[in-house]
């Protein structure tokens, strides 16, 4: 019997969270055809298998072998172990129904070391997988960077030096040859908001540096390396298939209407969304960030003549990835300030030139992460974005961790990450309703997995994973929408 077979959908909507399933309060919407009902992965969260198949390190190696840098010294090293268990995890999406799935290439193990020919083994592996997915109706999109560059590149500077942006465009191109016959949707960064902030900024991911010019010297190198990347695969790829960015935008709010607290929102939609979108829908970096961070970096200098036409080259998609709403007031107003800052309370903060701002925990729900669930975030985004830029869209990701508990039957009842997931593919439907062009929605994440600087703390897979043991098991919410794709896709 398939999971979606196993779920019921007669009983009462009271019954969700139990493990008798029923959507009869999920949005009512319709979802275009040909939507995407997927799932996504990273592939350090899950491949495991490092030093297999010519893989080298990656900055993450390095990282989450640091003492001190991930909870309870938790690495990659075995991760899920979906390298050798690929195949299993593909029949699982079958089962689940999912039409698409988005996973990430490992670019220490598609080109070892960043340079160089690229390793036969590691394309190998990505092929065998997209061809069992192909084989069992999922569509493949792949991500061509989510956060592992190879340590040898970050030996070199990293991110914040120039030339990482040409080698990542040379990688990209090599993995479009020899994949793009049957990969047709491309993301070529996931979450650059991330891998300079966080990465050089903060410095509670990988590489753990923290200079705030070079969060932003890395931050318009990605950008520079996606542009590139577009300009080389274009010319590889069939002219049909879609290339597209993933940037986890704000949905920045201030916390009153007092002008002070406007204009902290303000600087954190610039260093935050207009950093990425600025240039590549509008070939431009925003005045107003060029103002709050020119006595951070120079921008003359770091951004060099061409740039900004590389980085503005036409995409098919973009990819959203939503979790929470971002409230920020400025310090300066007098508010009760509970800092809280998004991802992590590191003496660094990820937002340079934010001196100003406080950021505040909304009231309500929070998720295992202590991030608000509020859905309404991921509507003003789908339709703002789509009404600036006319892009079509995906929901690249989405999701919630939660403490879950396994019952004396090995069953996971999460009735919470059901009702997240349930408001937010309504926002999706809401959205397309509204106007905006949405054409997936991808869980994060399929599975549990090692969550970066939280190690395995945190689980947001619809699958439960034993890590004693790697079995896997759908929790109430994997059958959940499991029924909802088969009531939804068209
Ligand atoms: O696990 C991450 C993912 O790798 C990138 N986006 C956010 C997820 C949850 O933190």
């Amino acid at each position: 019997m398939s999971i979606a077979d196993a779920a019921d959908v007669s009983g009462p909507s009271e019954a969700v969270g139990t493990g008798v399933t029923a959507v009869s309060d999920a949005p009512g919407g319709a979802f275009p055809a040909g939507f995407a009902f997927g799932a996504s992965t990273a592939a350090y969260q899950i491949e495991g298998s490092v030093d297999v198949g010519g893989r080298t390190p990656s900055i993450w190696d390095t990282f989450s072998h640091t003492p001190g840098k991930v909870a309870n010294g938790d690495t990659g090293d075995v991760a899920v172990d979906h390298y050798s268990r690929f195949r299993d995890d593909v029949r699982l999406m079958a089962d689940l129904g999912l039409t698409g799935y988005r996973f990430s290439l490992s670019w220490p193990r598609v080109q070892p070391g960043g340079s160089g020919p690229l390793n036969q083994t590691g394309l190998d592996f990505y092929r065998a997988l997209v061809d069992e997915l192909l084989e069992h109706g999922i569509t493949p999109a792949v991500t061509l960077y989510h956060w592992d560059l190879p340590q040898e590149l970050e030996d070199a500077g990293g991110w914040p030096n120039r030339d990482t942006a040409y080698r990542f465009a040379e990688y990209a191109a090599g993995a479009a040859e020899a994949l793009g016959d049957r990969v047709s949707t491309w993301i070529t960064l996931n979450e650059p908001w991330c891998s300079a902030y966080l990465g050089y900024g903060s410095g509670v991911h990988a590489p753990g540096r923290t200079d705030d010019a070079d969060a932003l010297k890395a931050a318009h190198h990605l950008n520079l390396g996606h542009g590139l990347a577009v300009g080389a695969m274009r010319s590889v790829l069939p002219s049909d298939a879609k290339l597209a960015v993933s940037l986890n935008l704000h949905a920045v709010r201030a916390l009153t209407d007092h002008p002070d607290d406007l204009d902290a929102a303000r600087r954190i939609e610039a260093v935050g969304n207009r950093v990425f979108t600025g240039p590549i829908f509008k070939g431009a970096y925003p005045q107003d960030l060029l103002a709050d961070t020119g006595h951070i970096v120079d921008w003359d200098a770091l951004v060099h003549d061409g740039d900004l036409a590389e980085i503005s080259r036409p995409i098919d998609l973009l990819g959203l990835n939503y979790y929470n709403p971002t409230l920020v007031s400025a310090v300066s107003n007098n508010h009760p300030v509970d800092r809280h800052e998004l991802h992590g309370k590191g003496a660094h903060s990820p937002w340079p030139g934010a001196e100003g701002v406080a950021f505040h925990q909304a009231p309500g729900e929070v998720t295992a992460m202590d991030w608000p669930v509020d859905p309404s975030g991921l509507y003003d985004s789908l339709t703002g974005l789509y009404k600036e830029f006319g892009v079509p869209l995906i929901v690249s990701e989405n999701g919630a961790a939660y403490e879950d508990t396994v019952d004396a039957d090995g069953v996971v009842d999460d009735p919470e990450r059901i009702a997240y997931v349930r408001g937010h593919l309504g926002a999706v439907s809401d959205s397309i309703a509204a106007g905006a062009d949405v054409r997936g929605y991808y869980l994060w994440s399929l599975m549990d997995n090692f969550e970066w600087a939280y190690g395995y703390e945190k689980r947001f897979g619809a699958v439960r994973v034993d890590y004693e043991t790697q079995a896997r098991t759908p929790k109430a919410s994997a059958r959940w929408y499991a029924e909802f794709i088969r009531t939804h896709r068209r």
